[in-house]
Parts: structure tokens; sequence; C-alpha cells
């Protein structure tokens, strides 16, 4: 297991970036690095991340970095990956890092077929739930309910599930994970890079600026959304699903807290009503029928 003390001081998001405070998808990519070091080639669409290292000829991002068209990043982590073959070099982990808007929707043509190419990469979602970059607007991955600029009374419509729909790749490594839970997160990226072929980590990255709540509570954010079941933590290896702790922990219903205290802390679900509330609670607690389900066949 990784030891927080045992990592490394190295730092290669460096100071000076200009992510909102509070920033998920920051913590992120600090934890990104902690997990993988400098060997890695950064494949970037338009996204919040291609905005937070700063304007050229500056950068807070001490790793090569490919920023691309906001579609593009699997097919560009593609090329990446086929110039470091042609070059012979193998100590390289080429990773796409692009946001829920550039992997649910715009990008997953690109990713769909780089799965399918068994293109030996890490494609990481991190996911804040909207368009971040251009100022919060919805996206395939906004969950039912929540305020955006496009749905000022609330998305009407439910979340994909990017991670089943990545399981019906039989890509060979596939991982939810949240800044919330460093150790979780690092172990699961240091797996992903052992692994040959296509794997995808989707990550939850609280967004204070967009889910409207202080920036000081992003930790706390991401750990109600587990202890409340609406994000869990699991792996499917080789076609074979497992929850991690603490979602491992959380079957059982009764030890779930109810979403609705997730819900309310943060002002995007503000118009929610308690039919509203029920529906997401009813479709969580559905959600973690079909984890029990997939955990107790393995
Ligand atoms: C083809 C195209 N359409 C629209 C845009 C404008 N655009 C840039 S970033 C972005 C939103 C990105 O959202 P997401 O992928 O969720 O990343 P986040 O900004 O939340 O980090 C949009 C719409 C673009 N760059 N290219
Ligand atoms: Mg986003």
């Amino acid at each position: 297991m990784v030891s927080i003390k045992e990592l490394s001081k190295e730092e290669y998001l460096l100071k000076g970036h200009i992510a909102c405070a509070g920033c998920g998808p920051a913590i992120s990519l600090r934890l990104l690095f902690k997990a993988l070091g400098n060997k890695v080639i950064l494949v970037v669409p338009a996204c919040c991340s291609s905005v937070i290292p700063g304007p050229y000829p500056f950068t807070s991002f001490a790793v090569p970095v490919q920023n691309m068209l906001f579609e593009a990043t699997g097919a560009t982590a593609s090329g990446v990956v086929a110039a470091l073959r042609q070059r012979d070099i193998k100590d390289v982990t080429v990773v796409g890092w692009a946001g829920d808007g550039g992997t649910f929707d715009i990008g997953i043509q690109a990713l769909s077929g780089a799965a399918e190419r068994e293109t030996d990469f890490i494609y990481i979602c991190y996911d804040n739930e909207a368009y971040g970059n251009t100022g919060v607007q919805r996206s395939g991955a906004t969950p039912y309910g929540a305020w955006t600029t496009t749905t000022p009374t609330g998305k009407k419509e439910r979340k994909k599930d990017i991670a089943f729909i990545m399981a019906a790749h039989r890509i060979p490594y596939i991982a939810t994970a949240c800044p919330s839970y460093p150790i979780d997160f690092i172990e699961k990226i240091r797996k992903a890079k052992e692994i040959k072929g296509t794997k995808f980590i989707h990550i939850l990255a609280p967004c204070p600026t967009g889910w409207r709540y202080d920036t000081s509570k992003t930790v706390e954010m991401g750990r109600l959304a587990v202890r409340t079941g609406v994000w869990t933590l699991f792996e499917i290896e080789h076609g074979k699903f497992k929850l991690n702790p603490p979602s491992s922990r959380l079957i059982d219903r009764a030890k779930r807290k109810p979403v609705k205290e997730y819900l309310t802390l943060q002002g995007r679900f503000r118009k929610l009503t308690e039919v509203d509330i029920e529906k997401t609670q009813k479709w969580v607690d559905e959600d973690w029928e079909r984890y029990r389900k997939l955990a107790s066949n393995q």
C-alpha cells in the first residue's frame, strides 16, 4: 500500500498556477504527478486544465504537455504513443487528461476509437460535472437537478454512466477515484501504469465555482459524495468488478448517509424539491443494487 510519507516531495504542478481556490481538478493533477513523477506526457484538450498552467510562454506544469482540440484527446494520445514506439522510448507514460465535457460529450468518439485499437495509455477523465472553463454549462456528466448556466432551473436528465460505457469496450482496467481519497487515487494510477492497453480512470473532482460551495470544502464534498453513495470507488480489472474501501463497506443501504446531506450543501442543487431528492436517492440505491450484484458475482 502507498504511504503518504514515502511519496516524493517533488512537485510537478508548480506554484503560480491560475486554478480557482479549492479546485478539485488541480488537487487531482497534483496527485497524478505524485503517482507518476515526471516520466509522463500529458495530452490535454480544451478545458480548465489547459488554462490552469497559465499563459504561454509560462507554465505551471513541469512535464511535457500536448494541448489539443476539445474533441481529440484519444486520437492525439494515440499519435503520441505511436511516436514513442517509433523512437523505442519505453519509460514514458502517456496520459490523456480531459474534463467531463471533453470525455462524455465531444471526445467520446476519439476515446472509443483509441480503446478499440487497444492503445497503450491511461485516459483520465476529471469530472467536475459541467463545462467549467467556459463558465459552467451542462454536460453529459452534469447530474439530475443541477443548476448550470444552460440549465437555470436544474438539469432534467441523468448523468451518463461513462465507466460502464468504457467497460463495454472490454479494456483491461477501469477505475473510479476521488482526490478526497488520495491513497486510493495514487494506487489506481500506479496500477494502471503497469497494465498494457487502454486504461480509463474516472475522477470525481469537486468544483466550488460550478457547484456553489465554499472553497474550503472541496475535500469534504468528495468524502460526502462517497459516504452518501453518490460516488462509488470501484475497479473493473480484466472484466472483474471490485468495490474499494470505503465504498466496499457501504453496500448495506443503512451504512450510507442520505444523499440529501450531499445535495443540500451545494448551491447548484438549491432548486431541488423533496420529490427530486427522493428520485436521486432511488437512483443511487438502484446503482448500488447493481454494484452489490456485480461484486457478489466475482
Ligand atoms: C469544438 C469546440 N467547441 C467548444 C469549445 C469551447 N470550450 C473550451 S473548453 C470547454 C468546456 C470544457 O469542459 P470540460 O471538458 O468539462 O472541462 P472543464 O472546463 O470543466 O475542466 C468548451 C465548451 C472548444 N474549445 N472547441
Ligand atoms: Mg468539466
